[in-house]
């Protein structure tokens, strides 16, 4: 029997444009089309995974001089221009009497995360290892311990991947520059750069289970001039830790072209440039042709703990879960951000978000782990995904009054079987034309977004029917 075979056939091809327009590159992709490596397989199956945005703003979240900025609370120094010195004055007051690496993990275990991506040193200069590169580091602070080491070692210990969150850009260091303008300018940041790589080299090093690198803080104008040293970034860090994979955000070409080169062609392993936002799900379809991930935010923008979260729109789980199971649909990641508070815990919003995607997981977590784009026209009832055998799955997250879910098929794919994904029910489906199904909704209200499981006949199989259902 031919099963859905057809879904398998994807064109992961990449049409960089060739020939004549083709431009001469030293920095530019080092690869055309998708990893396929187990490391990268890894990656792009654990679909599920958690942003820790955690440094000095925790503790002033988001206030200072008694001032209340409703900006994103990583970026304090810069809204209230605090100069860097006084800023690391918050070194003295950083004692996380409550920071538990295990619970840290538990919690990240029980909400069904695969990956754990963990801020190393954000803008603000201020490491969460001991670097001995630099002297505003966990170790120089009353608490000392190396909080980084800590939580590699209780996620590893979960099963949990952990990747590192890097900031280029170093509002601490005094020969960071976004700009060159003088001879003197190109000689600190040289400087700037090998402080860079050694502080990179020292993580590769000391956390060597480390399995991805997400740098951010690389648009500034001095980075894009350099496109050479992202190029040198990424093959450093993969000749020091077997199979790491790096986002696009660090690169840069020769022309200083970001993210995908002048020929067109991502560099890095995958787009990282959905930051708070997916793609479109029919215009950018596209983005099934190369890994990528999203990150999300529960406020409208906060990733450092910010005191005062009345200041915007706080999602709820369910659209937590919307976007977990949208990026999925679309053959993407998604990423949730944790802002810890300064004592160590989480606020209680998060950990009632963490509570809640878990729940939701351990029931549906079928349809997103492992799970790809399905290659169907989406439908207004929700998502579909694609597993590893084929299998499609439907995610409900609008019930219809009509109690009708309605699917289009490619030409010659039939709908053979509906079930609910928990209980293995059978749903009525109906031909109601041809390529067009309805499917019944569940006898009983599920009272949750919920998913059901098809079985699909590919008569002809093949290419072409899988192309007809490109939208
Ligand atoms: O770590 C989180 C954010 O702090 C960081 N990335 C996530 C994961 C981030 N914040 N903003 N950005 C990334 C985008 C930067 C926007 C900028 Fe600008 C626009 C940088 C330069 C122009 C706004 C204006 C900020 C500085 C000037």
């Amino acid at each position: 029997m031919t099963l859905i075979v057809w879904l398998a056939l994807v064109p992961a091809t990449l049409c960089a444009q060739q020939g004549a327009t083709e431009i001469p590159l030293k920095y530019g992709a080092d690869r055309v089309g998708k990893r396929e490596d187990p490391a990268m397989i890894k990656f792009r199956e654990n679909r599920l995974g958690a942003f820790i945005h955690w440094g000095l703003y925790a503790i002033p979240g988001g206030e200072w001089n008694g001032k209340v900025y409703p900006g994103a609370a990583e970026w304090l120094k810069s809204w209230a221009n605090v100069p860097s010195d006084e800023w690391m004055k918050l070194m003295d007051q950083w004692n996380p009497t409550k920071f538990d690496a295990t619970a840290w993990a538990k919690m990240a275990k029980d909400m069904g995360v695969r990956y754990v991506k963990i801020t190393t040193k954000h803008h603000e200069g201020f490491c969460l290892w001991p670097s001995k590169y630099s002297k505003y580091t966990v170790a120089q602070t009353p608490y000392k311990k190396d909080i980084l080491g800590e939580l590699v070692k209780a996620y590893n210990k979960e099963g949990i991947d952990v990747h590192f969150y890097f900031s280029v850009m170093d509002w601490s260091h005094p020969d960071y520059r976004s700009s060159i303008k003088t001879p003197a300018d190109s000689v600190a940041f040289s400087r700037f750069l090998e402080f860079t790589d050694n502080q990179l080299k020292e993580l590769a090093t000391r956390y060597p289970t480390v399995k991805d690198f997400w740098f951010d803080g690389t648009w500034d104008s001095s980075i894009k001039k350099n496109g050479w040293w992202t190029a040198h970034v990424e093959r450093m860090l993969k000749e020091l830790v077997l199979g790491v994979t790096i986002n696009s955000r660090l690169r840069a070409d020769d022309y200083g072209k970001r993210h995908f080169d002048s020929n067109g062609r991502l560099m890095g392993d995958y787009e990282s440039a959905y930051e708070r936002r997916l793609p479109d799900p029919v215009k950018d379809l596209k983005v099934t042709q190369w890994d990528w991930e999203a990150c999300m935010t529960l406020p409208e923008n906060q990733w450092g703990y910010h005191k005062d979260w009345s200041l915007s729109y706080v999602k709820t789980p369910i659209e937590v879960i919307d976007r977990i199971v949208h990026a999925v649909s679309m053959g993407g990641n998604m990423v949730v951000n944790f802002g810890p508070q300064p004592d160590g815990d989480f606020r209680p919003e998060e950990k009632e978000m963490a509570k809640a995607v878990g729940q939701w997981m351990r029931r549906y977590g079928q349809a997103v782990y492992a799970c790809d784009y399905a290659g169907l026209p989406k439908q207004d009832w929700g998502y579909y995904t694609r597993g590893k055998e084929g299998e499609v799955y439907m995610v409900v997250f609008n019930q219809p009054y009509s109690r009708r879910l309605t699917v289009k098929t490619p030409k010659g794919v039939t709908v053979k079987k509906a079930e609910l994904l928990t209980s293995g029910e059978q749903l009525d489906v109906v031909e109601t034309a041809r390529n067009e199904y309805n499917i019944s909704v569940p006898a009983q209200d599920q009272g949750e977004p919920y998913v059901i499981r098809l079985q699909m006949h590919s008569k002809e199989g093949g290419k072409d029917s899988y192309r007809d259902a490109l939208t």
